[in-house]
């Protein structure tokens, strides 16, 4: 799945989770529709999709921190990495028994 692709189902998928979903999506279009002309050049996806990409990045990257710093001390280490493959390695393990 390419980057495009990505954003796209996150956009379709955040538009129909929320209440309004319609109305958000045509806001999202007016927010990337900068000259307002009612259609999109691929100039005005690029800031938008930057956007995007660095939220989902960052909303991703919490998450994978908090998941594995099991002291929550605000720090990974070494063993708190190692220990979370391991725990997730061998929960799927037990699934496919
Ligand atoms: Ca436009
Ligand atoms: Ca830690």
């Amino acid at each position: 799945m390419t980057i495009l692709a990505a954003l796209m189902l996150y956009v379709v998928g955040a538009a129909s989770a929320q209440d309004g979903g319609h109305e958000w999506s045509l806001q999202m279009f007016k927010h990337m529709d900068k000259n307002d002309d009612g259609i999109l050049e691929k100039d005005e996806m690029l800031p938008w999709m930057k956007e995007q990409f660095i939220k989902m990045a960052i909303t991703d990257s919490q998450w994978l921190f908090n998941m594995n710093d099991g002291d929550n001390d605000g720090y990974l280490t070494k063993g708190e990495i190692f220990m979370n493959a391991l725990l997730k390695f061998q929960e799927r393990r037990k699934r496919n028994c």
